[in-house]
């Protein structure tokens, strides 16, 4: 058992050069990193003259839309069907490991016999022992992507293919605010602004097409922190109740835990959302001086040591009895 992510790709591009036929996969609400990670390879799958299909855990959110123009995204719920009418040589699940993350897609690739890899940027969890390619230091899947395609299997990336590429890596450092002192994300992105990406229309459509249920449901979030520790902890607790109010979806929360963690003074910033009547889905993020992904891995979760997240089963003040010691705990050192 290995608790180390293969950093030589050199085996990865082999079974990608033999395979035929590819089913790409990424985390259930999939985001920016996960989908231009799996667009580019599905690009580059079939310039290669390769079937490929995107197979999600679950539907993705409207404002990815411009990611998948011909609508050729097929989710798990709906459409496995008509993934498992075709035959597939390889699957390549992207931008986790975590089973909790994948809603059974990989279990089910296996079962159908398809010969599943990973391909991720996130520590390596306790106990996990299938073939994982990846390094936990790239910012974003797509840098590990984009290296996979240049370096190892040697193809072209064109514009088509160094969008959703760019789209991973602005996606993942927040538009370039989480670099962890890495070049090498600036310098890929250089390299695929010179090979055509329009940063304006990324941005346009990344960043600046939000929802206006989202700038609202924000305005809630930022009216209802509340601090611990002298400030050192801000927590926001959103029940059910609002989430219906405001009509919101998974996605339109993504970031307000950034927001409340930009605040000075805060070191640890968490959300605990309570999506659906009895799930709380609770995002975790630290400015930098307190790792926090080993709480996030003791409550069933895990992520990098400063953006983690878990689940938890029951209402958000039940999860906040859970979490607010451990919490603590870290800060005590
Ligand atoms: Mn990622």
């Amino acid at each position: 058992m290995s608790l180390q992510l293969e950093s030589s790709f050199h085996k990865l591009a082999e079974r990608i050069r033999d395979a035929g036929s590819v089913l790409l996969t990424t985390h259930a609400g999939p985001d920016g990193d996960g989908l231009g990670s799996v667009v580019a390879l599905s690009r580059a799958l079939t310039r290669e003259g390769k079937r490929s299909r995107i197979l999600l855990p679950d539907r993705p959110a409207d404002r990815y839309a411009f990611l998948d123009p011909e609508q050729q995204f097929l989710v798990f719920q709906n459409d496995r069907d008509e993934a498992a009418a075709e035959s597939w040589d390889l699957g390549l699940v992207v931008d986790t490991h975590q089973p909790s993350q994948l809603n059974g897609v990989d279990n089910w690739m296996r079962e159908a016999g398809i010969s599943t890899l990973y391909l991720d940027h996130h520590p390596i969890s306790p106990g996990f022992d299938r073939e994982i390619y990846g390094d936990s230091s790239a910012v974003a899947a797509g840098c590990l992507v984009y290296k996979l395609l240049r370096d190892d299997l040697r193809w072209n990336i064109d514009k088509e293919i160094a969008e959703p590429l760019y789209i991973s890596i602005s996606y993942d450092t927040n538009s370039f605010k989480y670099l962890r002192n890495d070049p090498d994300a600036l310098d890929i992105c250089a390299d695929l602004i010179r090979r055509g990406v329009d940063t304006t229309w990324v941005y346009r459509n990344l960043f600046a097409s939000n929802p206006l249920r989202k700038a609202r449901v924000l305005g809630w979030v930022l009216s209802n922190m509340q601090f611990h520790e002298h400030g050192k902890i801000a927590v926001v607790s959103i029940p059910y109740s609002v989430i219906a109010e405001h009509d919101v979806e998974r996605d339109d929360l993504r970031e307000a835990v950034t927001n409340i963690l930009e605040i000075d003074g805060v070191e640890i910033a968490t959300v605990l959302k309570e999506m659906s009547p009895g799930d709380v889905k609770i995002s975790l993020r630290s400015k930098g001086n307190f790792t926090i992904n080993q709480v996030a891995q003791a409550m069933g979760g895990g992520g990098h040591t400063l953006a983690a997240g878990c689940e938890f089963q029951g209402n958000t003040e039940e999860a906040w009895k859970d979490l607010g010691p451990r919490l603590l705990q870290v800060l005590a050192g």
